[in-house]
């Protein structure tokens, strides 16, 4: 089909690693020399993404050009008949970067270069501050305004719940490992609970830390769309940036009775896999940021589809940015940040921790909460396949939540 330059894809790896977390990474090598890397990390459901991409999708990769991004984006999409799915769409995400990232040195441009340049000198990022008491939260807020933060995500533990989302009752932060248990931990909820507390969180962190500050908060989908109405117009008065996952959205509809009642921002989208996911929300107005990572949502090709699309209805990127996201995704969607004219803002939650930094390198920056991305071809990221081996897989779950009568409910 070809006839401008070839790359030829001649090898396709596959490497599970736990430096500090589980991660999955694809390296795509050329005759050239050149390779590529890739992220498909999907949180607890690891090696279903390592055996589709060794048994399913590089077979298919060897021998085709690396420069035909799109062509093998379609090929993986659309040829694999069953479109859509996250253990697919990391996959195809995973290719994805580590194309673009063969196409950038071999161009000998950062890839934000080839999306069309820079838009701005630098990335706004919020931060997290958790506690177990509001107290806790809002010390933490301030350490991190400390450090040049302008916004902060704030969660605190829910009085009378024996841990929450961001808060694991016997305080082992759920970002790490949960490798010593054989089985999801799990969390109790209530909206009640929730509902009553949630808002002295946010009063408090004007009265303590003023106006200036960019306030956000993640709901973890566990209230119902009224009920997400009620808390948009309760938070009001304390102006948040944006209210995320207020509201589980496989049915895109339910964000319009949110919206119908608050003004609060709304965001959401980071267990998308593709843009039909977001296709409603964005179109109808009914959010203000989409959350999709590099990874989830089809790669560097699926971010800036749904970026230009989203561009149409004023609603701006803010992709998910948890540490269960490799520094390869990160440094993916940071490309895309640095381009996207309707960039809002990335989540950061730091850049690993010094074992990770054995395994992974890359070409980003942080100072006074805004990254900074060098001038490296590609990517700019690195991987010590020697350091990766003495990290393996552990297996490990994300918790799960229950009622307080043991009900199932989102976590
Ligand atoms: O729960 O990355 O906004 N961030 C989040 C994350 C997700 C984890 C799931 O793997 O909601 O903390
Ligand atoms: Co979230």
């Amino acid at each position: 089909m070809r006839t401008g330059r070839n790359l030829v894809i001649t090898d396709v790896r596959v490497i599970l690693c736990s430096p500090g977390r589980n991660f999955v990474t694809v390296k795509i090598v050329t005759e050239s020399g050149i390779y590529g890397l890739g992220d498909a990390t999907v949180n607890g459901r690891e090696m279903a993404v390592a055996t589709y991409l060794r048994e399913h999708v590089a077979p298919c990769l060897i021998g085709r050009n690396a420069h035909d991004i799109e062509d093998i984006w379609q090929y993986l999409y659309k040829g694999v008949y069953w479109r859509r799915g996250p253990i697919n769409m990391a996959c195809v995400g995973a290719v994805d970067m580590a194309l673009w990232d063969i196409k950038g040195k071999a161009a000998d441009l950062p890839v934000y270069e080839l999306l069309g340049g820079r838009s701005r000198r630098a990335i706004g990022t919020y931060a997290h501050a958790t506690g177990n008491t509001i107290d806790d939260t809002l010390t933490r807020a301030e350490e991190l305004m400390g450090q040049g933060f302008q916004a902060i995500r704030l969660q605190t533990a829910v009085p009378g719940l024996d841990g929450s989302y961001g808060v694991l009752g016997d305080k082992k932060d759920y970002f790490e490992l949960q490798s010593d248990r054989p089985l999801p931990p799990e969390h109790p909820w209530s909206t009640r609970k929730y509902m009553n507390s949630i808002e002295e969180l946010f009063r408090e962190a004007r009265a303590r830390h003023g106006q200036d500050i960019q306030l956000l908060h993640d709901v973890h989908s566990r209230l119902t769309p009224i009920e997400a109405a009620k808390l948009g117009k309760m938070l009001e008065p304390h102006d948040l940036l944006f209210l995320e996952d207020a509201v589980a959205a496989e049915n895109q509809e339910s964000y319009r009775i949110i919206r119908e009642h608050t003004t609060t921002p709304l965001a959401i989208g980071e267990i998308y896999n593709t843009i039909w996911d977001c296709k409603e929300l964005i179109q109808n107005q009914w959010i203000d940021y989409i959350r999709t990572a590099a990874t989830h949502a089809g790669g560097i090709t699926g971010l800036r589809r749904i970026a230009d699309f989203a561009a149409l209805f004023h609603v701006r990127i803010a992709p998910h940015g948890a540490p269960d996201l490799s520094p390869i995704c990160f440094a993916a969607q940071s490309h895309v940040d640095i381009w996207a004219p309707n960039f809002g803002i990335q989540e950061f939650v730091g850049f690993g921790n010094a074992t990770s930094a054995e395994v992974f390198s890359h070409d980003l920056k942080i100072t006074d909460g805004m990254i900074h991305i060098g001038d490296s071809p590609g990517l700019g990221v690195d991987f010590n396949e020697t350091a990766a081996e003495k990290h393996p897989y552990k297996r490990s779950y994300l918790p799960v939540s229950r009622l307080e009568d043991g009900t199932l409910w989102s976590w």
